[in-house]
């Protein structure tokens, strides 16, 4: 199965966009795979409501553990298996938690390991502050880089929000090259292209 994997900074509305997208799919129940720090597993069905109140509610570093999502995206006549991956943000420097510094490593081989990387950024925050700053340096870091690879799109996210649409204009110059999408992953706007992008690239 080809491997999703979501990130951006803390706050940017990654699980938001993984519980809506999967329910976009269709997808009536969610099951959710969290890897924990000691290597096991926990699997746990819910539907989207209630997982976007558990899951969603922008505490700082709400999602230590990798979450997993398998769903269904359609290709032409049928539909390919596609697990999605949520992940803790990535922060700049070293995190005094060691809970987080780990979740952090996870991250960063589930990027290594993954098909596909959806890189979302808050558009509203990226109109008031500076792109690298918006972002966080590493991340910013991470869309340079992943310039070179296949299967990279950025969502910008927020797109509700005043100042989202400089914060598009801008994004969209500092990163010229990537294909950007623009989103609202509480209203679930945007998603057909997202889906139309992740199906021919993956
Ligand atoms: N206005 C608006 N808020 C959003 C959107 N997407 C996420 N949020 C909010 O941003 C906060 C952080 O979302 P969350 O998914 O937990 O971010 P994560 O840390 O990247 O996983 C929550 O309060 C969400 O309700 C959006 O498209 N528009
Ligand atoms: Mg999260």
């Amino acid at each position: 199965m080809k491997k999703c994997t979501i990130i951006g900074k803390t706050g940017v509305g990654k699980t938001v966009f993984l519980i809506n997208f999967a329910e976009y799919l269709g997808m009536n129940t969610i099951e959710i795979e969290r890897l924990n720090s000691d290597g096991t597993k926990d699997y746990e069905k819910i539907n989207p409501k209630l997982a976007l109140s558990k899951l969603a509610d922008g505490k700082i570093h709400k999602t230590r553990n990798i979450q997993a999502v398998t769903v269904d995206i359609p290709m032409g006549k049928g539909k390919k298996k596609i697990q999605l991956i949520d992940t803790a943000g990535l922060i700049d420097g070293i995190h005094p938690d060691s809970d987080i510094r780990k979740a952090i490593s996870q991250t960063l081989s589930a990027v290594r390991e993954s098909d596909f990387i959806i890189h979302i950024i808050d558009a509203s925050a990226a109109g008031k502050k500076e792109l690298p700053n918006a972002m966080g340096v590493v991340d910013y870091q991470i869309a340079q880089f992943a310039q070179i690879r296949r299967g990279y799109v950025i969502l910008a996210n927020k797109m509700d929000l005043p100042g989202a649409k400089n914060g598009l204009k801008k994004i969209k110059e500092e990163l010229s090259g990537h294909f950007i999408i623009p989103i609202s992953a509480l209203h679930k706007t945007g998603f057909k292209e997202v889906k139309t992008f992740v199906a021919h690239n993956i």
